[in-house]
């Protein structure tokens, strides 16, 4: 199969917009920046990257006859954001277990943000004290249980839709929707820059590239900038991840180790808590780009391209793509390092 054998259930505007950093690439004084917005690609609450994950899997949802989406993340989860979104447009209902990923003491942490539309688009939305972390949790195979108990027909979608058999699918097809926009622009993206948690959207991109070179596409190197501070597990999710979406999607080699490039440095300590040089990305795109990003995701992995270009790990005659996934709704719960 190819990629364009799934089928896809339209939830976004369509391609989602690419653009030159015209002063971010001046203030760097080298490599050619644009970004790709996942940020403004839907109208379904903000959008995102989950929203174009979950085209993939809504067809499956529809097919089973769902009647909830159950799906978990950390109290300021976009995942679980999209997903309640997703529930509302097609007239679910949804369940979303919040758990609580970062230690962080902002008292409007679980109130704002994205946990506050979730709650206005009608989602059951349930906290759980649990820490971070990427794999399966009990707290959402438990509310998967308790919908079916309850006479519900659930639909399970794992954290960032990572885990999802077709979880890849997205970011694959995101693959082949850049090679079009590069013909359309004239240009080429040698490098692409994304930040990776649960690793579908990363390994989707790897997938799909991977794809494209196969049939007779120039070569380029896809940074996953890790902002889980679990670097070791992340690698292996992406890797894991991309392989099988690579055999979903028709490849017929595996995927060489050096495809699957992840880069740590740039999380700090912990998942959630921004460092300095999260906070001076983001005020840097603002100011020079007016691009909201945020102190989970892009924050990290825009200090990780920064730095990159910096040091000439990407070269100053790069064209770089910087994957914007859309986390600014966090932003809210992170008011006081802006004081
Ligand atoms: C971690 C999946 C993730 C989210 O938004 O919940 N990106």
């Amino acid at each position: 199969m190819a990629i364009t054998d799934f089928e896809r259930y339209p939830l976004t505007f369509g391609p989602s917009p690419v653009h030159h950093l015209d002063r971010l690439t001046a203030h760097l004084g080298g490599a050619h920046l644009w970004a790709k917005r996942e940020d403004v690609s839907s109208g379904l609450a903000f959008g995102g990257n989950k929203t174009r994950k979950l085209e993939y899997i809504v067809p499956d949802v529809l097919a089973q006859d769902a009647d909830t989406l159950v799906s978990i993340g950390g109290y300021q989860s976009n995942h679980t954001r999209q997903v309640a979104a997703v529930a509302a447009k097609l007239g679910l209902k949804c369940r979303l277990i919040q758990e609580r990923w970062v230690d962080w003491d902002d008292p409007v942490n679980d109130k704002v943000g994205n946990i506050l539309l979730s709650r206005i688009m009608g989602a059951d939305v349930r906290l759980d004290p649990a820490g971070f972390d990427i794999g399966i949790r009990r707290s959402w195979e438990e509310a998967i249980a308790e919908v079916e108990a309850a006479g519900g027909r659930p639909y399970a979608i794992p954290a960032g839709a990572s885990e999802h058999k077709f979880g890849g699918l997205g970011f694959a097809n995101w693959a082949y929707e850049v090679a079009e926009q590069e013909r359309q622009l004239g240009v080429f993206f040698d490098t692409i820059v994304v930040c990776t948690v649960t690793g579908s959207t990363h390994a989707g991109m790897i997938a799909g590239f991977a794809a494209l070179e196969d049939e007779g596409g120039r070569p380029r190197r896809v940074i996953g900038i890790d902002a889980s501070a679990k670097v070791e597990q992340t690698r292996e999710q992406v890797g894991r991840i991309a392989r099988n979406t690579a055999k979903l999607i028709g490849l017929e080699r595996d995927l060489r180790d050096d495809e699957i490039t992840v880069f740590d440095g740039w999380a700090g300590d912990y998942y959630g808590i921004p460092v300095q040089s999260t906070i001076d990305a983001i005020r840097l795109s603002g100011r020079l780009e007016g691009m909201i990003i945020d102190p989970v995701y892009e924050g990290k992995s825009m200090a990780g391209l920064i730095d990159l270009v910096s040091q000439g790990e990407i070269g100053q005659d790069s064209t770089v793509l910087y994957a914007h996934l859309g986390g600014q709704p966090a932003l809210n719960a992170y008011s006081g390092i802006f004081d």
